[in-house]
């Protein structure tokens, strides 16, 4: 989580329906458009006087400055474009298909059903052009819509926040503005590099939340996660729970969702005949809604149909009925269903049970085992696994480990102290040879071909300690084979300055060469080792690519001089390669 910086901050606000747009037709409410044109003539929400002089494009609004949220910087300004989809819906009418639509809106250009507003836009990516999401939704559906964005969307590095209202932005009590108005505050002022819902000052996880009342202001609450944020004189962040994006990788929208997913609420007394209808095909997977800490009935016949339905291969998640709380094997009556072949779904909310059903079982490839072994892992924080249960590496085992260990501990706040630190820890790893601690350096975001301070990359220092399990591993993730530090030396020199010979050859594979530079001295050198009869020195040369016929400063060869000393080890050596192979190793 980071203030984001900067005069300008883009927002693209993506107006899907819901009742904070809607007006009253024939006594009932119903999707209204032109929400643009409402808030263009609020004042809390355009300021016509700044984009005049500022020259805005017509389909832009800016926020007025100076909000209680950004003393610290009173000259930043929110602009924002308004995409209305076509249709609007009352989120009752929303299904996976158009959540889906949503998440490819964020990522692309367009989508057919935004033709109204898209020759207005340049043709730019979408999430490539603007700093921050705002998804306007009606509340009905909206934990379902946060939940599965979630999901949908990998590796967000930007803020995408669900909002909506209980009343119409038009009526004169309402909760609309305040809504949008600090869900556009909040994506415009922070990088929270998640999906989240915000409604009533407060920002939540969005696959953490679920609808508790249809009236109230306070319509949403999030029972097992506090919230993100909460907005009051002042903006509180809980800075441990946001999450922290992982490495630069680029965003990846997860299309292909699994429709055929359902939720079954078990009640007292429920029949197996029921229970065997509900589970037929074409369903794939269920999130079942049992008692207490994940309790069912234990009758054999229930049992026998659940156990029935697990073997044919349809996937069920055990979720409370209970708001808070999580499943658990106290109970003999748990266990049941855990021995039915039924997942733990633990403090999940069902809405992001089933969004996440839905993406693990449109995961092409995965076998039964695979779809079970990542429903049980927590993906986008969606749940709380039990003390113990995370898959933490364990960096115990070393110093650097414990002290890398720390690090992953260290508070959002610290990203600039261990942005600074990774290159140099990666590089400690590498020559220390420890693939567990570059491992987690990966998880942890970390470019594995930054510069130490001296400018040698991880390859340089494993090539060094002549560690070829880290070359291999820095390699596959596609490193440059032949970078220069500040003196201007490669891996490859350095590893023939070891005689790391398993070294050499890796990265001789890889296509490592030694620059004209670097083979300056190297006749010089190659003397040095003949009249010491340094045999393993002169073969790491030629492995690398040198001409062990070059001459050294007086002009004579490394052959010449370990003639002079009587080294007969080296002579018939490098006699052989001028006999056979030639005193210069084949090329890489
Ligand atoms: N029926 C509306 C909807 O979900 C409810 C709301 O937005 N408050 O679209």
């Amino acid at each position: 989580m980071a203030r984001a910086l900067g005069p300008e901050r883009r927002l693209l606000a993506v107006y899907t329906g819901g009742t904070i747009g809607m007006r009253s037709e024939h006594g009932v409410l119903v999707p209204g458009s032109g929400l643009a044109a409402v808030l263009r003539a609020l004042p809390m929400f355009h300021d016509e006087e700044h984009a005049r002089a500022c020259g805005l494009p017509e389909d832009t609004l800016v926020l007025p400055p100076g909000s209680p949220a950004s003393p610290a910087s009173p000259a930043q300004r929110v602009t924002y474009t308004v995409l209305e989809c076509q249709p609007l819906f009352d989120s009752s009418d929303m299904t996976i298909t158009e959540w889906v639509q949503i998440a490819q809106t964020i990522e692309e250009e367009a989508h057919p059903w935004e033709e109204a507003c898209l020759s207005l836009l340049p043709p730019q990516r979408h999430y490539g052009q603007y700093d921050g999401f705002v998804v306007i939704h009606g509340t009905d559906t909206m934990a379902f819509a946060a939940s599965v964005l979630s999901f949908v969307l990998e590796n967000l590095q930007k803020t995408v926040i669900l909002t909506g209202a209980q009343v119409p932005i038009h009526a004169l009590w309402n909760d609309g503005r305040e809504n949008l108005l600090g869900a556009l505050l909040m994506a415009g002022q922070y990088v929270i590099p998640e999906v989240c819902l915000f409604f009533q000052n407060q920002l939540f996880r969005g696959n953490r939340v679920t609808k508790v009342d249809s009236c109230r202001f306070a319509a949403f609450c999030s029972p097992n996660l506090p919230p993100l944020a909460v907005v009051g004189t002042d903006v509180t962040i809980n800075r441990e729970l946001v999450r922290k994006a992982r490495g630069k990788d680029p965003l990846v929208v997860h299309s292909s969702m699994e429709r055929d997913v359902g939720l079954l609420r078990l009640y007292p007394g429920i029949p197996a005949a029921l229970v065997r209808a509900f589970l037929q095909p074409p369903l794939k997977g269920v999130v079942m809604e049992t008692f207490g800490s994940g309790n069912g009935p234990t009758k054999p016949d229930l049992l026998r149909e659940l156990q029935a339905a697990a073997e044919r291969g349809l996937v069920i998640v055990n979720c409370s009925h209970c708001l808070q709380g999580s499943v658990t094997s106290d109970y003999a009556a748990g266990m049941a269903m855990a021995g039915a072949g039924i997942v733990s779904g633990f403090d999940m909310t069902s809405e992001a049970a089933l969004a996440k059903l839905s993406y693990v079982l449109g995961q092409p490839g995965l076998s039964l085992d695979g779809k079970k072994e990542l429903l049980a892992r927590d993906l986008r924080g969606e749940m709380t696994l039990p003390t113990g249960a995370e898959r933490r590496p364990s960096l115990s085992c070393s110093a650097l480990g414990r002290r890398v260990a720390q690090l992953l501990t260290l508070s959002q706040e610290a990203d600039a102290v261990r942005d600074a630190l990774m290159p140099s820890l990666a590089c400690a790893a590498a020559h220390a040879g420890n693939l567990e601690v570059l491992q987690a350096l990966v998880e942890l975001g970390s470019d594995l071909s930054l510069e130490n301070f001296n400018g040698q990359t991880p390859l340089h220092t494993a090539a060094r300690g002549g560690q070829p399990g880290a070359v291999t591993m820095l390699l596959r993730r596609g490193v440059d084979v032949d970078p220069r530090d500040e003196d201007g030396l490669s891996p490859l020199l350095l590893a023939v300055k070891g005689r790391h010979r398993g070294v050499i050859e890796l990265l001789r594979a890889a296509g490592a060469c030694l620059s004209p530079r670097e083979l300056e001295d190297a006749g010089t050198e190659l003397c040095r080792l003949a009249s010491r009869a340094d045999l393993d020195g002169l073969q790491s040369w030629w492995q690398a690519g040198a001409d062990l016929g070059c001459p050294g400063y007086d002009g004579r060869s490394a052959l010449l001089v370990a003639e002079a000393a009587g080294n007969l080890e080296v002579v018939t050596f490098l006699q052989k390669l001028q006999g056979g192979a030639g005193a210069q190793a084949p090329g890489p």
